[in-house]
């Protein structure tokens, strides 16, 4: 199988809910030496947003959203445990989560393996996570960065509410806030006042680093 291929397989694979070959065509597009980035993005998040699409006109349903999740799931599994880990863990210290009321959680496991492969210390609080534990987790650690994912238009109201909690607390000024999701735009961070937004994991890592050569 060439790269072609495999990116398309990759596709299919989610858009049949295959977990089988969606294992399978991870594990091949590695060994051929594919970039796990690329394999993720041009080949497994293309069939998981084919479903997204499909399923928001009721051309798909949950029962095969939720089994596309689980092939996806698989995928990501094997794709995000081959990111290359790093010894110098010098970078920062993120704290990430999806937060309270959203379960999505295949992207904010990409950008924490990112985050790690590139020498960040990463703490994942999971996901539908409350939002005072982001802050707690922050403080407990000592974090530089508390990155919040959510995927819902009804959850991003989360990421609203961290800030608050954070000017709330006095802590604002401590830690240099990331928000993402899909549903979430540089124009939502500027009116909660994130420090950032990131369009996908490797924007991610570049406005983290930005963000801590600000200081
Ligand atoms: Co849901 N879902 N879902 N879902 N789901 C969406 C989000 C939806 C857009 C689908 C649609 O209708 N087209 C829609 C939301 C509509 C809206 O709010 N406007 C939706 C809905 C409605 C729902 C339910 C309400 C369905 C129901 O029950 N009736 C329900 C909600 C449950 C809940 O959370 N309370 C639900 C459930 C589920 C599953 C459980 C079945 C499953 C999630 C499984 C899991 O995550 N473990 C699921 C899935 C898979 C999706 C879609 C199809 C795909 C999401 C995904 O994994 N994308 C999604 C459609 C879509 O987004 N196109 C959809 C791939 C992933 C790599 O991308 O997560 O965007 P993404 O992450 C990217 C970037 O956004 C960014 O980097 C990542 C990597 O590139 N990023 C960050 C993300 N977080 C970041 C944090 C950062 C930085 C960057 O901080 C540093």
């Amino acid at each position: 199988m060439n790269k072609v291929e495999i990116l398309e397989g990759a596709q299919k694979a989610i858009l049949e809910s295959d977990a089988n070959r969606a294992t399978e065509l991870a594990q091949r597009g590695l060994a051929e030496g594919i970039d796990p980035i690329e394999l993720m993005n041009e080949g497994f998040v293309l069939g998981i947003n084919k479903v997204g699409d499909l399923f928001s006109v009721g051309k798909l349903f949950l029962p095969e959203l939720l089994m596309s999740s689980k092939a996806m799931e698989a995928a990501t599994g094997i794709i995000n445990a081959a990111l290359p880990s790093t010894a110098n863990k010098g970078k920062g210290k993120l704290v990430i989560g999806t937060v309270e009321g959203d379960i999505h959680d295949i992207g904010k496991t990409i950008v924490a393996s990112l985050f790690k492969a590139n020498g960040f210390e990463v703490y994942d609080l999971g996901r539908d996570v409350p939002i005072p534990r982001f802050v707690e987790e922050a403080e407990r650690v000592g974090a530089h960065l508390i990155g919040s994912s959510a995927l819902l238009t009804t959850t991003m109201t989360g990421q609203k509410r961290l800030e608050e909690e954070l000017k709330e607390s006095g802590l604002r000024e401590k830690f240099k806030t990331i928000v993402g999701g899909a549903p979430v735009t540089q124009r939502w961070a500027d009116r909660i006042g994130a420090d950032a937004f990131a369009e996908d994991a490797t924007d991610g890592i570049k406005k983290a680093k930005q963000l801590l050569e600000q200081g």
